[in-house]
């Protein structure tokens, strides 16, 4: 029988419960039951049995792995006690004996547990911690049984340690490197890595944008192939484009939707949207032979060209559309630049001060809000003009500190009535897409004409 190493007969010096488990290859372990319980598999299982001598089974698990998932599962264990002020004198000095012990070796203490609003940043970083790479120097062979064992036991902090390993190694490598590093036997045949290199084409991109439209809005598109007297260019990751889309859906225009990438700029490309737009931004619009763009006038076009097809955007009322235009104007000069603002602040300090301005902006808006829509009961071109970055304040609340409980009651509550908006929700792609546009824009190296204009303090084009 094996005692676990970091772990000490309870009656010695903790309070804690001991646990008994028994490996693939038939070893028996004893741990302590509060660290074994790093395992939600294990969690389940107890107390599933409740109070028991029974040995836990764990037919998946060899020794010499559950071995490591234990040390793994042991610091991560203390460096959540030492962390906070602990109930229970035993843990308090489990937790200062093995900090001396890390303190004396020199080395780094493990981080606690990372809580659930963490939970994203954890997943998209490769960074590991100094305890951590040492621990997971192990042969290839031990790496991948770890992870799969992490992955069978359920131990969120052992499985990410594992993959982030192996994110690491992958990391700049060619396919054929990884191949030879993970001896794989490449089986496509020359036809097939062709058609997947060319699938796989926009992501050396010095833009990378996935190449079309997914979710909701990938039926919208599909809906929108035949030729029309109106051609809508488009990038469905753009929210200056959602606002024009918005509209169309509203309306019921018949169009094409033609998926372009801006920031491609191939010369074949090029010359076909800087004839359209000559800023070279989408969205633009071909209407009769006739080239326009500027994601709100091709709004207002739509209200005018269109006469017929109902709801207008902007009310009939004279007063009522000219307050509209004042709150489109804020959304413009305000709202949006503060939304970039707060994405691309870097400093601490700074992006505080840009969700503080945010947040003001918003609590502006909203006063004004008559709900459900900003006009009233009338969807309109105020909530098209703002929508798109409603359906993308994730982005802020995920990495800028950003809630809307926060802002006010007011905005929380026009957000959740605009976004289930039906036109809404059909130019939607799905938010991990426009997760990989953000990256860049929260480490503030995007390049489009928008980023730079926000980065030399100028306005959005
Ligand atoms: N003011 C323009 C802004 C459009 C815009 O910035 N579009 C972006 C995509 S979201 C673009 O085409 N960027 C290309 C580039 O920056 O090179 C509008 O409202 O239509």
């Amino acid at each position: 029988m094996v005692r676990v190493p970091t772990t000490r007969n309870s009656t010695s010096f903790s309070p804690m419960g001991q646990v008994l488990l028994v490996t693939s290859d038939n070893e028996q372990f004893t741990a302590e039951k509060e660290v074994v319980e790093r395992s939600v598999l294990i969690r389940n299982m107890l107390e599933d049995v409740g109070e028991s001598d029974q040995p836990i089974p764990l037919p998946n698990v060899s020794s010499s792995v559950l071995k490591k998932a234990c040390e793994h599962a042991s610091f991560s264990f203390i460096a959540a006690q030492s962390s906070v002020v602990t109930k229970s004198v035993g843990c308090r000095y489990l937790a200062s004996k093995h900090c001396e012990l890390i303190a004396i070796k020199g080395e780094p203490l493990p981080q606690p547990d990372a809580d659930q609003s963490q939970d994203e940043t954890r997943k998209r970083t490769t960074d590991i911690s100094e305890w951590d790479q040492k621990f997971i120097t192990v042969d290839q062979e031990m790496l991948f049984e770890i992870i799969l064992a992490a992955n069978y036991l359920d131990i969120k902090q052992l499985l990410d340690v594992g993959c982030k390993t192996v994110a690491n190694m992958i990391k700049g490598k060619t396919p054929e490197e990884i191949r030879k590093l993970f001896n794989i036997v490449n089986d496509f045949t020359p036809e097939e890595e062709a058609q997947i290199k060319k699938e796989n084409e926009w992501a050396e991109d010095r833009e990378p944008i996935f190449p079309h439209a997914t979710g909701p809005a990938a039926a919208t598109v599909a809906e929108h192939a035949e030729p029309q007297e109106l051609t809508f260019y488009a990038g469905w990751f753009c929210p200056f484009v959602q606002r024009s889309w918005i509209c169309l859906e509203e309306k019921g225009i018949p169009y094409q939707y033609k998926e372009v990438n801006p920031y491609k700029k191939e010369p074949e490309f090029l010359g076909q949207l800087e004839a359209l737009n000559p800023k070279g931004l989408v969205p633009a619009i071909e209407y009769r032979g006739n080239a326009l763009y500027e994601s709100l006038i091709i709004c207002e076009f739509l209200d005018d060209a269109y006469p017929d097809h109902k709801p207008s955007m902007l009310p009939e009322d004279p007063y009522t559309k000219a307050r509209a235009r004042i709150w489109i104007d804020y959304i413009s000069k305000n709202f949006v630049p503060g939304y970039m603002r707060l994405v691309m602040a870097q400093e601490e300090d700074k992006q505080k001060a840009a969700l503080e301005e945010f947040n003001e902006v918003l609590r502006t808006f909203a006063k004004e809000v008559k709900g459900p829509y900003f006009l009233g009961e009338q969807f309109s071109l105020v909530d098209a003009a703002i929508v798109p970055w409603v359906l993308r304040d994730y982005i802020v609340g995920e990495h800028r500190g950003y809630s809307r409980d926060a802002v006010s009651p007011e905005w929380k509550r026009y957000a959740e009535s605009v976004e289930v908006r039906p036109s809404v929700v059909k130019t939607r792609s799905d938010n991990d897409k426009y997760e990989k546009i953000y990256d860049r824009y929260l480490r503030n190296e995007a390049q489009s004409e928008a980023a730079k204009a926000v980065r030399a303090g100028r306005a959005i084009p």
